[in-house]
């Protein structure tokens, strides 16, 4: 090895010629994601770029077993490295959150939030399909049974943020089973200030009487009081449920703590390991020590066979985010995203709720006679990399929608300052305020391309100035 060569170089150079010797094409792709996403300035809210021993720990011989079940309760023989990786990873989870049960196989939020679903579910449905059948689990159950349960199922309600309010389609919307397992219905925010609207979660919830109350959001730039909300699940005999994907590394690096910490005022909570955390990607449950039996049968109630390589790259970031640095990093992203608002309302731009308190910026349009999909576009154009959202009462509803998303964990982990999200911000401004809507169109638009030279230059020197990876060169 050069003496000026990484260990990091020394392994991704060696894994990519191994690749290339078998499928050249893959191996090319794989180096041109490094260049492309080293070139792009990404303000995609739930993307992040996780280390270099996060990725190691997923290119390796732990996915050839198969190890069905739980920790030392395997359907398969040989499963004792499965089960260490697991356990270390189970325990980080536990210890960063302060939960009493981790569950860290669901292989995305979705996953994870099936499993939380089937596991209050199984806990809190007294059926008489499990009684007749004498089951304690749902999963004991006979065909018959099933088709009854199937019935009395149709019959058990969600009650969760709207799409438009920045709920997440998870949490009971038409694409999603959870939309076709429960009767649902949603809460939004208020049409004044935007913001979640407590006295209407109650009366929803006295109305309703859901039994899950599911708190979270992929699109909401605001906080939201765990306490207020156990209390209203409390008052109407709902589980509290909260799907922290987006914000989970606030929770971990103690931005969000007390009543905005879900963990210590939810009975379950779901969330994803790649966003804000900066894992790999993948899910993870953590539970009250009451539901960790209900938990432990998400596989293979719901999931195929745990992935023992994602499992140890989530060990890994887990144990990367027990690292003091993680909360100064925790701390940067939120600084971050609130000098990104505030250099896009100096500079005219309509801010949703007028600001942000998490890692979320959620623009509204509008103002620039743009739809969300030509903004996303002309964004796009000059290198910056986000995507179209909804706003509160959208509109041009969730296709084309009237808004851009934007956070700031990836640029943070590039190291990216407050200044410098200011300078984003006028980056972005600069292209929104130059894109002209094709007459009658949501989708075509016109952008002068002295324009995106000029943003893209300014965006690829702001990224070269933080270059991803710089441990890693491949020549
Ligand atoms: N796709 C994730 C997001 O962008 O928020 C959540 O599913």
């Amino acid at each position: 090895m050069p003496s000026n060569e990484t260990r990091e170089t020394t392994a991704f150079r060696a894994g990519l010629d191994v690749v290339r010797a078998v499928e050249p094409r893959i191996a090319a792709a794989i180096e041109q994601e490094l260049v492309d996403q080293r070139g792009s300035l990404k303000l995609i809210a739930s993307e992040n770029y996780a280390s270099p021993a996060v990725l190691l720990a997923m290119g390796n011989w732990l996915t050839d077993k198969y190890a069905e079940g739980t920790i030392g309760h395997r359907f398969y023989a040989g499963c004792a490295n499965v089960d260490t990786v697991e356990a270390v990873a189970a325990e980080h989870a536990r210890e960063l959150f302060g939960a009493d049960h981790a569950y860290v196989q669901p292989h995305s939020g979705i996953d994870a939030n099936l499993v939380a679903f089937w596991a209050v579910l199984a806990q809190r449905v007294e059926s008489p399909a499990l009684t007749n059948a004498g089951a304690r689990q749902v999963n004991e159950l006979s065909d018959e049974d099933w088709a009854r349960l199937r019935r009395e199922l149709g019959d058990q309600r969600l009650l969760g943020m709207s799409l438009d309010a920045g709920g997440h389609l998870t949490h009971g919307f038409r694409p999603n089973i959870s939309g076709k397992m429960f009767d649902q219905r949603s809460y939004g925010t208020h049409p004044d200030t935007g913001l979640l609207d407590y006295d209407q979660v109650r009366a929803a919830a006295r109305e309703f009487r859901p039994l899950i109350l599911l708190a979270g959001y992929s699109a909401y730039p605001r906080l939201v009081n765990f306490a207020i909300m156990r209390e209203i699940a409390d008052e109407v005999g709902a589980t509290l449920m909260v799907d922290m994907a987006h914000f989970a590394g606030l929770v971990a690096g103690k931005v969000l703590t007390g009543d905005f910490d879900p963990v210590p005022h939810a009975q379950i909570v779901t969330t994803t390991t790649h966003k804000s955390l900066r894992g790999p990607r993948g899910g993870m449950v953590l539970s009250s020590a009451e539901l960790t039996e209900q938990v432990n049968r998400g596989c293979p109630m719901v999931l195929g066979g745990p992935l023992g390589h994602i499992m140890a790259a989530k060990a890994v970031a887990l144990a990367e985010a027990r690292q003091p640095g993680f909360a100064s990093y925790a701390r940067q992203i939120v600084d971050n995203a609130r000098a990104l608002a505030d250099g896009l309302r100096r500079r005219g731009a309509t801010v949703v709720t007028g600001g942000t308190d998490n890692h979320i910026v959620l623009l509204d349009v509008h103002g620039y006679g743009l739809t969300g999909r030509q903004a996303e576009s002309a964004l796009l154009d000059a290198g910056i990399v986000t995507n179209r959202n909804a706003i509160p009462r959208d509109p041009n509803g969730a296709w084309y929608t009237s808004g851009i998303r934007l956070g700031t964990p990836a640029l943070t982990t590039r190291g990216l300052d407050t200044g410098e999200l200011d300078e984003v911000a006028q980056l972005i401004v600069t292209v929104l305020e130059a894109t002209i809507s094709a007459s009658g169109s949501k989708v075509r638009y016109t952008l002068d391309k002295r324009v995106t030279d000029e943003v893209s230059e300014r965006a690829a020197d702001l990224m070269a100035k933080h270059p991803l990876y710089p441990q890693i060169d491949l020549g």
